[in-house]
């Protein structure tokens, strides 16, 4: 089946608002994709408002796109914009599939973004947005479509994380969430570590989701993005374990995001988006 892919062109939440373009570079780049095809192509509508209101409209109107296409038994992939984005995707998904029962995630990041109002000293909603799903943060964004909380704690993971404030580290901790560390994966290598992660969000749930943010990846393979950490995931290792999830029943949905094009390089990030998409 073909992949429907939507493009959540919203930067207004994150550290350059040049990141929302990242979607439509993509877009223009991506030629000819083997297994997918370009859907819904969403930008913000209004600045005329606070931030916090002009990304919780965003992501309602993502959402519901989310939503009606996996009640369609479509399978999509969302395309970022920056990681505050994925509050639009997962609540789209829970409402789509929360009859069916709990969803896990497999959150793919340098960082935690899981800073709530009260801990971020950025106040940036892209570092919040797991926090939010979690159901901690901005009501208007927490509540999304529905009032619950769009995760349980214990079947969300993340991956790859070597960079975070103790407020959000804190909280993760309290909520007792896994976090694969990116030294863990240094230690055990990418797929052990995987292989752990797969397993743990489907325990309890009825298929899982993918949320992979490019800054995740080593900078020298993934530049292009707004928040860059030193020492990450190798691509080569990345590339087998994505194709792998990407193949698997239980994927609900996988994400991509904070592709910043004003930040790249020589097209390196644009052109490894392109790759990952040719994945599916
Ligand atoms: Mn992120």
């Amino acid at each position: 089946m073909t992949w429907q892919l939507i493009g959540a062109g919203s930067g207004l939440a994150g550290v350059d608002v040049r990141a929302g373009e990242g979607p439509q570079v993509v877009k223009a780049a991506s030629g000819v994709l083997k297994n997918a095809a370009w859907a819904e192509m969403i930008v913000p509508e209004s600045t005329h408002q606070s931030v916090e209101h002009a990304v919780a409209a965003f992501n309602q109107r993502l959402a519901k796109h989310v939503s009606d296409r996996l009640q369609a038994k479509e399978k999509i992939c969302v395309l970022g914009g920056d990681h505050s984005i994925a509050i639009g995707t997962w609540s789209g998904a829970y409402d789509a599939l929360h009859q069916q029962g709990e969803m896990g995630l497999i959150w793919v990041d340098a960082h935690m973004d899981s800073h709530t109002p009260q801990t971020s000293e950025t106040g940036r909603i892209h570092g919040m947005p797991l926090a939010t799903l979690l159901g901690h943060g901005y009501s208007s964004l927490t509540t999304l479509l529905h009032q619950a909380p769009k995760f349980k704690p214990e079947n969300v993971c993340l991956i790859g994380v070597r960079s975070y404030e103790r407020g959000e580290a804190d909280f993760l901790k309290n909520l007792k969430v896994k976090v694969y560390f990116m030294d863990e994966v240094r230690e055990r290598g990418l797929k052990a570590v995987w292989d752990d992660a797969v397993k743990h969000v489907n325990h309890h749930t009825m298929g899982y989701g993918i949320s992979l943010d490019l800054d995740a990846i080593d900078p020298t393979d993934a530049p292009g993005v707004d928040v860059p950490e030193p020492n990450g995931i190798q691509v080569d290792a990345l590339r087998p374990m994505l194709a792998r999830s990407f193949a698997d029943p239980r994927l609900i949905l996988a994400e991509i995001v904070e592709f910043d094009p004003s930040r790249d390089r020589e097209h390196i990030t644009e052109r490894l988006v392109v790759s990952l998409l040719q994945l599916l």
